[in-house]
């Protein structure tokens, strides 16, 4: 009492030493180890998702001749050297019918202080530019106007990132009924703080106009395979196997 109680904050210290009571050494041993079994559990689900998407960037790396405008596309360096409509960058399924997205992921953590975004056909629908921590939550790093105007031919988009948060998943935004055509895509580069550069080794869109995800369809070996693209999910219209596993 002689400290008085004039603030919240003094009523919770000073009522803090009634707290032990209601714990036994054992609980607090129990609490530990249910703790360490969770963070355990969490590295492992986390890395079994990172081996699925290496595993499946490999998968899309093989196909990436016939996925025409799809999210193969979206891999590696840049790749498309003209603006324009070229199949060499990503496509999303419409024109103008949908807002959209991207996720990328990277081969290891990166500390970011910036995103590159290759627009390479009608550009400027970018809105919004997110990371994933390294406990899978998404943590929006920017927003605002896309820094190539709508109307350009094309750019590269920079955007400065400043977080505490090492990631090697990324999701950009477009707001494609915003600007018309289609709003096209190569790659998005992830900057660290040594400056280098880093590529996508594995990606998922909204939609994408060819390739696995496409709206519109897939050619492959002379047969053609159906898909329908729901973000990262994808729906097999025909039997047909898209991809055969050595
Ligand atoms: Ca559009």
């Amino acid at each position: 009492m002689r400290f008085g109680f004039s603030t919240p904050f003094l009523t919770l210290r000073l009522r803090l030493p009634s707290l032990p009571k209601r714990f036994s050494f054992g609980s607090l041993l129990w609490l530990i180890a249910l703790a360490a079994a969770l963070l355990a559990w969490r590295r492992d689900h986390l890395e079994q998702q990172r081996e699925i998407a290496r595993l499946r960037g490999d998968l899309m790396l093989r196909d990436r001749a016939n996925a025409r405008w799809g999210v193969e596309q979206l891999l590696g360096e840049p790749d498309t050297n003209t603006y324009g409509d070229v199949a060499t960058a990503w496509a999303p399924g419409t024109t103008d019918g949908q807002p959209e997205w991207i996720i990328v992921d990277y081969a290891e953590d990166v500390s970011p202080k910036s995103i590159e975004v290759y627009e390479t056909y009608n550009p400027g629908a970018l809105v919004k530019a997110s990371i994933f921590d390294s406990f899978g939550r998404e943590v929006v790093v920017w927003e605002g106007t896309d820094p190539t105007p709508a109307g350009a031919a094309g750019g590269v988009s920079k955007l400065p990132v400043s977080t505490v948060w090492s990631t090697r998943k990324v999701k950009i935004y477009l707001d494609s009924p915003a600007v018309p055509g289609w709003n096209e895509i190569d790659t998005i580069g992830l900057v660290d703080a040594d400056g280098k550069t880093h590529w996508p080794i594995n990606a998922t869109a909204s939609s994408a106009y060819g390739g696995r995800e496409s709206s519109r369809g897939y050619t492959a070996g002379g047969g053609t395979v159906y898909y329908r693209g729901l973000g990262s999910r994808m729906i097999v219209e025909e039997e047909e196997p898209l991809l055969e596993v050595e």
